[in-house]
């Protein structure tokens, strides 16, 4: 295979290895190259190695990219976000900041219900273009692949109508996009005094439907106090499994009711949010092989706790983390903000912290096998930081690090700019 791009003079190439999401001590196990080079073929990664750029490859006649000594990752995958939305909430803040909760404001008809009626009120075109104006943002600050969840339609049109927006999203722009069906968000208004009547039609309309057009990869349930109860989410997710889905589950984020129990039973590849999760949801996530995606900037601007991560970590729990990006809980799109949040409040560790976004966010959206790690015959998702080291951009917040993003191979980004 020809050589097309060639990145020299890393200082520091940090990475984690393999396929599978590590857990324990090899969540921090990341593989270090100082001075180092990626050569690069197409899509893909055709080589890395140490020292000077062997002279075979510099004759190519491959674009090269220096370096100058700096850090360079895979590009960050962000597996939890609510990516495709009418509105934003900002009228909640002062209300918020009154001490209203997060649950008492969903009660009164306000939180998800008003990005629901905002959502349907929206055509797709307008739903497209927003979302495309945030992962254009969310590109510059390094993320390379994004997992988007529906869940403000609730009604069979409108689930649709956000799944085809993120099917647009896939082909109009370079940010990879990974999609999950949740319909069991909140119950919608016109249900509130018949919740059976709603949850039998996320399973017997909603579902069929959107597994058999291939919408969704995934299928994720709010179950939490006033929403989904434990049961409830059982059964949504055990009949998306059946249809070919994959289950997710947003658990423990407020009250513990037993979500992460649930997503052990069935298997489920990832449990979500987890800040109130007991030791023995804990245990028997552990037991499942579930990673647990968490979401530190959720935490940071809800004011309510952090999720245990030093805690999972110790019982072999593979941590990711994610944005949670959405108009309610994190209006946040930067994932390099939840790093950060995630090493000074989680106590994670630099290392730990870029396995979570990379090889671990990967394998809990099904994509270990192609992104989430720099190796040869990997898809080449590379950024190059204004950063030399890892410390470095642990260490400063509130910035975009980012110098280069490379997706599929391509320059996309260049000195913080999107070309
Ligand atoms: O719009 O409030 N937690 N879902 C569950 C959210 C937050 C998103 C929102
Ligand atoms: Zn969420």
């Amino acid at each position: 295979m020809k050589p097309t791009l060639i990145i020299k003079n890393i200082g520091a190439l940090a990475t984690p290895t393999g396929n599978a999401p590590k857990a324990g001590e090899l969540q921090g196990a990341i593989e270090l190259i100082r001075d180092s080079y990626i050569v690069i073929a197409g899509q893909e990664i055709l080589e890395i190695g140490s020292g000077e750029v062997p002279p075979r490859f510099v004759k190519s006649g491959a674009e090269i990219l220096d370096a100058r000594g700096a850090l360079v990752t895979p590009g960050l995958v962000d597996a939890h976000t609510h990516l495709v939305f009418g509105g934003w909430r900002e009228h909640e803040l002062a209300d918020k900041l009154r001490g209203v909760s997060y649950l008492d404001i969903l009660k009164r008809g306000g939180g998800i219900l008003s990005t629901v009626a905002a959502t349907r009120a929206a055509t797709q075109d307008e739903l497209t273009a927003k979302a495309k104006a945030a992962l254009c943002e969310m590109l510059a600050l390094g993320t390379t692949t994004c997992e988007a969840k529906s869940g403000y339609g609730l009604t069979p049109d409108d689930e649709v109508k956000q799944l085809n927006v993120v099917k647009r999203l896939k082909g109009e722009q370079p940010v990879e996009l990974v999609s999950t069906f949740m319909g069991a968000h909140a119950v919608p208004g016109e249900y509130m005094d018949d919740k059976e009547a709603y949850i039998s039609l996320i399973i017997d309309a909603m579902l069929p439907y959107i597994a058999e057009r291939g919408l969704a990869e995934y299928c994720d349930v709010f179950c939490e106090t006033a929403v989904f109860s434990a049961l409830e989410a059982e059964r949504i997710l055990s009949a998306a499994q059946k249809l070919g889905l994959g289950a997710k589950i947003h658990a423990d984020e407020i009250d513990a009711i037993g979500g992460s129990e649930v997503a052990a039973e069935l298997g489920a590849v990832s449990a979500e949010h987890l800040i109130a999760i007991t030791e023995n949801g804990m245990d028997m996530l552990a037991h499942s092989g579930a990673i647990a995606v968490l979401l530190p900037a959720t935490s940071f601007y809800l004011g309510k706790g952090y999720a245990p991560a030093r805690r999972m970590i110790e019982k072999g729990i593979p941590v990711a983390v994610a944005s949670d990006f959405n108009p309610g809980s994190t209006p946040n799109l930067s994932l390099q903000l939840a790093m950060n949040i995630a090493c000074y409040k989680y106590l994670l560790t630099p290392e730990e912290t870029l396995t979570a976004v990379t090889l671990n966010a990967a394998a809990s959206i099904g994509r270990s096998h192609t992104v989430g790690t720099l190796e040869c015959g990997k898809q080449a998702d590379i950024l190059v930081w204004n950063a030399p080291n890892l410390d470095m951009i642990f260490y400063r917040y509130g910035s975009n690090q980012v110098k280069n993003v490379i997706k599929k191979g391509k320059i996309i980004v260049s000195e913080g700019r999107i070309l």
